[in-house]
């Protein structure tokens, strides 16, 4: 049965990459198959985070989902702190992955940098949770940026380990489902589905607004790296106006964007906000300087940001009403997770006493 899950993490800035990477693609899924979207707020204190302020930031999230357009009554909201399984699932993921399949995550080797001797055990583990977090409701679709595509490809093959590891047991327990895509070398019946990634839209990576070489991020130190969704108008007029660009005009094909990360970057951000192509953007501004697009692009983020910005500050007025959605939302994911969790329990063996 399809089903699409994905995340954001509560750790600071939600910003335009996370909006226009995934959030705005979470949208319209809610109406093609079931949906559950999370504030993942175990994944946030993998790095050292504000316990102050965790609560805080978690409701953010949310209302920047609920202002985006996702809608409770469709979709499922939660903070994954509150749903167990996905740290028990987790722990159980932990013992089917290999040291070597983490050892190879990209993500790792930059959040640790230098000091990997001093990164958290769970900032190592970051990818079995997140594997846990998408097959706890067996999802079988998750959108996501470009950036997590190597996560997704460690969700499968866990997947994959999984239901090869314990091929027997489940299908003596009778709790597996038809391989949809038959494989010699996967067995017939499957638990986990092996899920499929969604990296699509026009902006699945977007780069800071600083170095054109590097991912806009939350956790960049520099506030002018990025347009948060919180920006005000003036804010956003700002950090356009200082964006690192180079001297040339724009170009009027995109060859000639070649080796422009930074004006690649921008004339992205403007295809994505106004739904025109980048050949289209590039057409209409062929030959113009960045004193003139800078501006346009400006205008153009104000008017697709502010109303979203405006609801998530009415929203985030009323915690009561977030808390609630949070709520009904645990619970919904629960009643799914929860006999998943039991299957998993049983496909391992484990002695139910109680
Ligand atoms: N720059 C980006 N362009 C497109 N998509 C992006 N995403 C993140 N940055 C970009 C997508 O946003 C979703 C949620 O991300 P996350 O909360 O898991 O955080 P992250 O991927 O680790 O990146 P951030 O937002 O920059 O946070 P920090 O600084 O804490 O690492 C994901 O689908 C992600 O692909």
């Amino acid at each position: 049965q399809p089903r699409v899950f994905s995340g954001v993490q509560p750790t600071g800035n939600l910003h335009l990459g996370n909006y226009l990477g995934a959030i705005a693609n979470f949208v319209p899924l809610q109406d093609e198959m079931p949906a559950i979207y999370c504030v993942v707020d175990l994944h946030a204190i993998t790095a050292k985070h504000d316990a102050d302020g965790l609560a805080g930031v978690t409701r953010e999230v949310t209302a920047a989902y609920l202002a985006a357009g996702i809608d409770p009554a469709k979709a499922i909201i939660f903070n994954q702190s509150q749903v167990k399984e996905h740290a028990e699932l987790a722990w159980i993921f932990n013992c089917v992955a290999r040291m070597g399949w983490l050892n190879r995550m990209t993500q790792f080797k930059e959040k640790a940098g230098k000091n990997r001797e001093n990164a958290s055990v769970g900032l190592f583990a970051y990818p079995t949770l997140m594997a846990a977090d998408i097959l706890a409701y067996r999802a079988t679709h998750v959108p996501v940026g470009d950036d997590q595509k190597q996560h997704l490809e460690l969700t499968r093959d866990v997947a994959q380990k999984f239901n090869n590891d314990f091929a027997e047991r489940i299908v003596e327990l009778g709790l597996g489902v038809d391989n949809p895509n038959p494989n010699p070398e996967l067995p017939d019946q499957l638990y986990f589905p092996l899920t499929e990634p969604i990296i699509a839209g026009p902006a699945t990576r977007i780069m800071s607004l600083r170095d054109g070489t590097k991912k806009m991020s939350k956790s960049d130190p520099s506030d002018l790296s990025r347009i948060n969704l919180k920006d005000t108008a003036e804010d956003i007029a700002k950090k356009i106006r200082k964006a690192k660009t180079d001297p040339e005009p724009l170009p009027s094909e995109m060859e000639g964007l070649k080796d422009r990360p930074e004006a690649e970057n921008l004339v992205g951000i403007f295809a994505a906000l106004s739904g025109l192509s980048r050949e289209q953007v590039l057409a209409d501004f062929a030959g113009q300087p960045f004193s003139v697009f800078k501006p346009a692009l400006a205008d153009l983020a104000v008017e697709k940001l502010a109303p979203i910005t405006g609801e998530m500050n009415r929203l985030v007025a009323d915690p009561g009403h977030i808390d609630a959605v949070l709520r009904d939302g645990a619970e919904r994911a629960a009643a799914i997770a929860e006999p998943v969790l039991k299957d998993v329990r049983r496909i391992c063996g484990f002695l139910e006493c109680r």
